[in-house]
């Protein structure tokens, strides 16, 4: 099959969507990106083998299969993910892990089951304050660690969907089939795939994925006093024109995409001259809780010779995209509208 993604790495496989399918509000399947810690399991799982369990503090265990699942209310809620990393390599100081540009995102349409109608039959005990996800992909290397990410009980119990289906499809294999967890408008690390096990937990559960990564912290810092990555930090891309693009004297639309996480996308501005003056973008295409919007602004550009291109974001609290992302060693939720500015020349 031809690669229509940017490899970073094949095995872990780590892919990033090309900014062309980016373009759109739904991100294909085909293009969605992969982000994985260990292996993808090598063929589709027999789904009547397959078994969910939910334990720990619950007043009742439960093994549910995938028939039950599907017999239970279906949602279908639009959202978009983001790998915490994403952007990392647009930073101006390095940090550690996959370099990505701005490709470690997209939107999909996800239908699945409420992870609040799972645990309402289980019946969460008053101890359990923390959601254990676990999925039954193998870890690669000699570590053996299985990723296994936990969330506050308050966020399993209001957004967190468990989803079987994307953009209309089973939950393709790299993407999690049969199941994923999905924290809404959270980035991907608490969206655990091939997920088979939940475990309600008094406390947050304590793991290498947990304590040693997906925290915000600086060089010399214990990471595990660094704030674990929740929702998605407010951002805005530019998808078009390519970066150093070559263009022409008069009009070019500029397109790109907008997002909040859990908050909403109120309004984007767009800038030509490097950030002096600023013009209000035009949202285009669906408007979604937890979903990213997409803009366009239509330059007409009168001047040859190089231009610096920003875009910047406000949510509906007032809370502003920073000009400036906050550096962390591992890079983190970079939002940041300079590392996000691009460069074209105009002939
Ligand atoms: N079981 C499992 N779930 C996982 C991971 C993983 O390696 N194993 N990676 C996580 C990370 S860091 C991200 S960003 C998302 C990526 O989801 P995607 O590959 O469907 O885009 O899956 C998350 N869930
Ligand atoms: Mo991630």
């Amino acid at each position: 099959m031809d690669e229509l993604m940017r490899v970073m790495s094949p095995k872990p496989r780590n892919a990033e969507t090309p900014k062309l399918y980016l373009r759109s509000w739904i991100t294909a399947n085909s293009v969605f990106f992969d982000r994985n810690q260990g292996e993808i399991p090598e063929k589709l799982i027999d789904l009547a083998e397959w078994q969910l369990s939910i334990d720990g503090l619950v007043e009742t265990p439960l093994s549910i299969n995938f028939e039950t699942l599907l017999s239970m209310p279906k949602a279908i809620v639009a959202n978009t993910l983001e790998c915490s990393g994403n952007s990392r390599s647009l930073l101006e100081k390095k940090a550690s892990g996959n370099p990505w540009t701005i490709g470690g995102v997209g939107n999909a349409v996800w239908g699945g089951v409420w992870l609040k109608d799972l645990l309402g039959k289980a019946g969460a005990t008053p101890s359990a304050k923390h959601v254990a996800f676990e999925g039954y992909d193998k870890p690669l290397g000699k570590s053996q660690i299985k990723f296994i990410r936990s969330i506050p009980i308050e966020k399993a119990m209001s957004s967190t969907l468990l989803a079987y289906e994307m953009n209309g499809e089973p939950l393709p294999l790299k993407h999690g089939f049969p199941l994923r967890g999905l924290a809404l408008g959270w980035t991907g690390a608490n969206c655990i795939k091939w997920l088979n096990k939940i475990t309600l937990l008094s406390e947050p559960y304590s793991g290498f994925y947990m304590d040693q990564v997906y925290r915000i912290h600086q060089t010399g810092q214990d990471p595990k006093t660094g704030t674990p990555v929740t929702d998605i930090n407010l951002k805005s891309i530019i998808t078009q024109p390519e970066t150093d693009a070559t263009l022409p004297l008069g009009q070019t639309t500029i397109l790109g995409a907008a997002y909040a996480g859990e908050s909403n996308v109120e309004k984007v501005e767009v800038s030509t001259d490097g950030g002096e003056s600023w013009q209000t973008a035009e949202f285009i295409g669906p408007h979604e809780p937890f979903a990213w919007r997409h803009w366009q602004y239509v330059w007409n550009v009168l001047q040859p010779g190089s231009h610096s291109i920003l875009s910047r974001t406000i949510d509906s609290n007032g809370k502003e995209q920073p000009m400036n992302a906050t550096w962390n060693k591992h890079g983190y939720n970079n939002n940041g509208v300079r590392e996000h500015g691009i460069t074209v020349r105009v002939v």
